[in-house]
C-alpha cells in the first residue's frame, strides 16, 4: 500500500448526554477523523484525543500538528507492504500514541477494504458478535444514577462500569448492590486516588466487583502493584499503559490482572493485537474500552474485539447513547441479549454519511504527495 493523500478533519459533536469522570464533565466532543486514499480507495480512523489534555497528555490539536507535521511526510508516498509496518515505522516520533493510530488504522481499513475482507479477519479476529458494556459517569444524585443503570440493564448491557471519585465511591457501589443485585459491576476512577487511600479502596472489597480500573496515577504502575497487593478486588490498568512494554512491566510486578485495550492509547492496531497476545500468553483477560467515539472509532473497536482473549464485556456501546445522529449509518444498535454484531463488509463495514462529517467540520486539511 502507498498512502497518496491524507485528509485531517476536525470535528465538534454535542454528546446526547454528558460525560462526568473523575477529571471533568464534558457536553459535547472535539473528534479528528483521518482519511487515507492509496489510487482511490480510502481508508478511515478516528483520532480519540480530545480537546482537553486530562484523560492523556495529546488533545485534537496536538494530534493534529503531529499528523500534519511529522507523520504525514513521513508516510505520504512510501510504500507499505502491510499495515503492521506502519507502527515502527513511525517509532521515530516519541509518544502521541493517538496521533499515530488515528493514521495507522485509517490505513488497517484502507488495507481490509482492498482486499475485499473485514477488518476483523485482517486483524486475526473470529467472533461475529461482542459482548457489550456500558460505562456510567458521574451523575448529580445516586438517584440519578440508579435511574441510569435501570434504563442500560432494560436495553440488555451485559456489565456495569461506573465512574468512581473521593466521596461518589462507597455510596455508589452501596446502592447499586442493594438495587440491583448481583449485576456483573465494576469502578472506573481516572486516576482519582493516591495509595495513601488504599483504606478506603479495600472497602470496595466486599463488593464482588468485577475490577477496580485505574485507581492511581495516570503513569503509575508501582503504586498499582503495592495496591493490588492489598486488594483481593483484581486491578485493570487503563491510562498507565501506553506501551506494550509498560504492560510486560505491569504484569511483571502483578500490578494488574485485568488490562483495557484502547488501540489509540496504544499507538494503534497492531500494537493493540500485541498487547492482546501478551496478556494471552500470562492469562491476562482483556476488555476493550470506550473513548465516546463516532461510529467510525466504534466500528474499530467492534472489529478489534473479536479477537479471542477479549473475554469481558467491553465499553463498546451502541451509537445511540452518544450520538444522535451518529456519523454512521445504520447506527450501531446493541441486541437485548447485549451483543454488537460486527459489521461484515469489507473494512470497517459501516457507510459514513458525508454530509454530518461536513455539517459538524470546524476545520479541514489535506496533504498530497
Ligand atoms: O477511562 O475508560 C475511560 C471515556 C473517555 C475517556 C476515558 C474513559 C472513558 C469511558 C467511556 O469510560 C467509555 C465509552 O463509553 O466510550
Ligand atoms: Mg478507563
Amino acid at each position: 500500500m502507498r498512502i497518496e493523500r491524507i485528509e485531517l478533519r476536525l470535528l465538534r459533536l454535542p454528546l446526547v448526554r454528558f460525560f462526568e469522570t473523575s477529571f471533568g464533565r464534558i457536553d459535547d466532543r472535539s473528534v479528528l477523523l483521518v482519511t487515507v486514499e492509496d489510487d482511490g480507495a480510502i481508508g478511515i480512523g478516528e483520532c480519540v484525543a480530545d480537546a482537553h489534555p486530562y484523560y492523556s497528555a495529546e488533545t485534537t490539536r496536538t494530534a493534529w500538528h503531529i499528523i500534519a507535521d511529522f507523520i504525514a511526510p513521513l508516510v505520504l508516498g512510501r510504500e507499505f507492504p502491510h499495515p503492521q509496518a506502519i507502527h515502527p515505522f513511525l517509532q521515530v516520533v516519541r509518544g502521541h500514541n493517538m496521533a499515530k493510530a488515528a493514521v495507522e488504522m485509517a490505513a488497517w481499513d484502507l488495507f481490509a477494504r482492498a482486499a475485499g475482507i473485514p477488518l476483523s479477519h485482517a486483524l486475526g479476529g473470529t467472533r461475529q458478535a461482542i459482548e457489550s458494556g456500558v460505562s456510567i459517569g458521574i451523575q448529580p444524585s445516586l438517584e440519578g444514577l440508579a435511574e441510569r443503570v435501570q434504563v442500560e440493564l432494560e436495553a440488555g448491557y451485559r456489565r456495569v462500569k461506573i465512574k468512581i471519585k473521593p466521596g461518589w465511591d462507597l455510596s455508589a457501589v452501596t446502592m447499586i448492590r442493594s438495587r440491583f443485585g448481583g449485576v456483573p459491576l465494576m469502578v472506573d476512577a481516572n486516576g482519582a486516588y493516591r495509595l495513601a487511600d488504599a483504606g478506603q479502596l479495600q472497602a470496595l472489597d466486599e463488593f464482588d466487583l468485577l475490577m477496580i480500573e485505574q485507581p492511581l496515577d495516570y503513569d503509575d504502575i508501582r503504586d498499582h502493584a503495592r495496591l493490588q497487593s492489598r486488594l483481593r478486588t483484581p486491578i485493570c490498568l487503563d491510562e498507565s499503559l501506553h506501551t506494550v512494554r509498560d504492560a510486560e512491566e505491569a504484569i511483571e510486578l502483578d500490578a494488574c490482572r485485568v488490562i483495557n485495550v484502547k488501540p489509540g492509547r496504544i499507538g494503534g492496531h497492531a500494537q493493540s493485537i500485541e498487547l492482546h497476545d501478551l496478556a494471552a500468553r500470562h492469562g491476562i483477560p482483556v476488555w476493550h474500552g470506550g473513548m465516546l467515539e463516532t461510529g467510525i472509532g466504534r466500528a474499530h473497536n467492534i472489529h478489534l474485539s473479536t479477537l479471542p482473549n477479549f473475554t469481558l464485556p467491553g465499553d463498546v456501546a451502541a451509537s445511540r447513547r452518544y450520538y444522535a445522529p451518529d456519523l454512521i449509518e445504520p447506527e450501531i444498535v446493541v441486541s437485548r441479549e447485549g451483543t454488537i454484531a460486527v459489521p461484515t463488509g469489507p473494512g470497517i463495514g459501516v457507510h459514513v454519511v458525508q454530509q454530518r462529517v461536513n455539517d459538524a467540520t470546524i476545520e479541514c486539511l489535506e496533504k498530497r504527495v
